[in-house]
């Protein structure tokens, strides 16, 4: 599949700092030196229902981390998903009476252009399940070569007592796990399972829905976690520095996908750092496609906000957190879009060489934008009360902003 097109990221003068980020599997901060290229794989979306707030949420916390790695001179390679066939997809199409591919590509064109607008760097590889599929049959086979794999009823299901490294993404309790598996995807209550957890890794072929060849599986699909580990795989390889998305995949899905490459490579864990932004609300409750209290990024795009002004309001939450959208939080953040901006705008001002470096240094803390935009309020609020005469002031302010918060001013 193709992304979208890339907007220009600025050199700044000087070196970028090394990130320090909060890993979910050890439970702390640890700081990532990639090598001379930096490997990132994001969660992609499930095609319906996109962009909501809540999406451009997560994906602005791992276009930060591109961020501070092209500064620190790095080059970044990215690769992220589309999920382009899965039974929340499907069930939506029926219930729309739609054609589910057509549904899948309406909806990641939408996507493309919201995370243009919003000026999200795009992935090298963006590649849909569907296309995918050939390279995961092989591993599901040879999971069940492996014996970590079982059949029941035509369906393969991995069997997560093949990995004694099961559990350490999410460190969760069982109880926690089993929750979890029922309410994100997952089918604990099917009887037949060796371990209610088991996710499954090949579904055999269903009435009325599409299939795929699947060799020595039969006709099928596959299952959702499986398709990350055989996308990253390929692309990226063992040891990549991030997978990252929102909390809600810590488990099952990126807890799974460690377990499948652990049985398939014999290496855990699959990427150094698991790494997870927070759940973004709407009226008290998560934003989310099942109960459908949803901002769009393209609703407001069509009532006329400023693309840079969601990307304000979306930076001023630290990733970690969970947060709620409200007007106030959009009105805050186009307030601040506009004193930038006629800051910016005039002809000299306040030198702003101590600033690139404290923004440079909050986002390598933990991706701490809020901190980020602290320091640029200071040094506005700083030039609007004084009459500083560096002429190159304005125009390394708007570099800075440009290249490490992707706000366009
Ligand atoms: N296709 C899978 C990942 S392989 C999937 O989870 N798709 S999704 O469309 O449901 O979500 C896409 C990304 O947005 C995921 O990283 C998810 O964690 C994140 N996300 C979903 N809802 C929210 C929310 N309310 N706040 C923050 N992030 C969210
Ligand atoms: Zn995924």
């Amino acid at each position: 599949m193709h992304a979208w097109p890339a907007s220009e990221v600025p050199a700044l003068p000087g070196k970028g700092r090394d990130l320090q980020i909060h890993d979910t599997a050890t439970q702390g901060t640890i700081t990532l030196a990639p090598g001379p290229v930096a490997r990132i794989y994001v969660c992609g979306i499930t095609p319906y229902d996109a962009t909501h707030i809540g999406h451009a949420a997560t994906y602005n916390a791992f276009d930060l981390v591109q961020r501070v790695w092209l500064d620190t001179k790095r080059q970044v390679h990215y690769v992220q998903n589309v999920t382009d066939v899965d039974d929340p997809l499907l069930e939506r199409a029926l219930r729309d009476n739609l054609d589910w591919t057509e549904l899948a590509e309406r909806e990641t064109a939408l996507f493309r252009e919201d995370m243009t607008a919003l000026r999200m760097l795009p992935p090298q590889q963006y590649i849909g399940a569907v296309e995918a599929i050939p390279g995961i049959v092989p591993l599901v086979e040879r999971l069940r070569d492996a014996g970590a794999a079982y059949e029941l009823d035509g369906d393969v299901y991995f069997s997560v007592e093949s990995d004694a490294d099961f559990g350490k993404v999410s460190n969760l309790d069982a109880e926690a796990m089993r929750l979890l598996s029922a309410e994100r995807g997952g089918d604990p209550e099917r009887p037949g399972k060796k371990n209610p957890l088991d996710p499954m890794l090949w579904m055999a072929a269903r009435p009325g829905e599409p299939s795929w060849d699947g060799a020595s599986l039969g006709p099928g699909r596959p299952g959702w976690h499986i398709e990350c580990v055989a996308i990253a795989l390929d692309h990226l390889g063992m040891g990549f520095d991030i997978q990252g998305g929102g909390s809600d995949l810590a488990f099952p899905h990126h807890e799974m996908g460690a377990s499948h490459a652990q049985v398939l490579t014999g290496e855990f864990p699959m990427a150094k750092a698991y790494v997870h932004a927070g759940m973004v609300a709407l009226h008290g409750e998560k934003m989310s496609k099942s109960k459908g209290n949803l901002v769009f990024v393209s609703a407001l795009r069509r009532a006329g906000v400023d693309p840079a002004a969601i990307r304000l309001a979306l930076l001023s939450h630290h990733y970690r957190a969970d947060w709620e959208w409200t007007d106030e939080v959009l009105e805050q953040a186009v307030a601040r879009l506009e004193r930038w901006r006629a800051a910016v705008s005039r002809p000299d001002g306040l030198p702003a060489d101590a600033l690139v470096e404290e923004v440079r240094e909050a986002l390598a803390n933990d991706l701490d934008a809020p901190a980020a935009l602290a320091a640029v309020d200071r040094w506005v609020d700083a030039q609007n009360a004084s009459d500083g005469d560096d002429e190159s002031a304005p125009g390394l302010v708007s570099r800075t902003v440009d290249a490490l918060l992707g706000v366009a001013l």
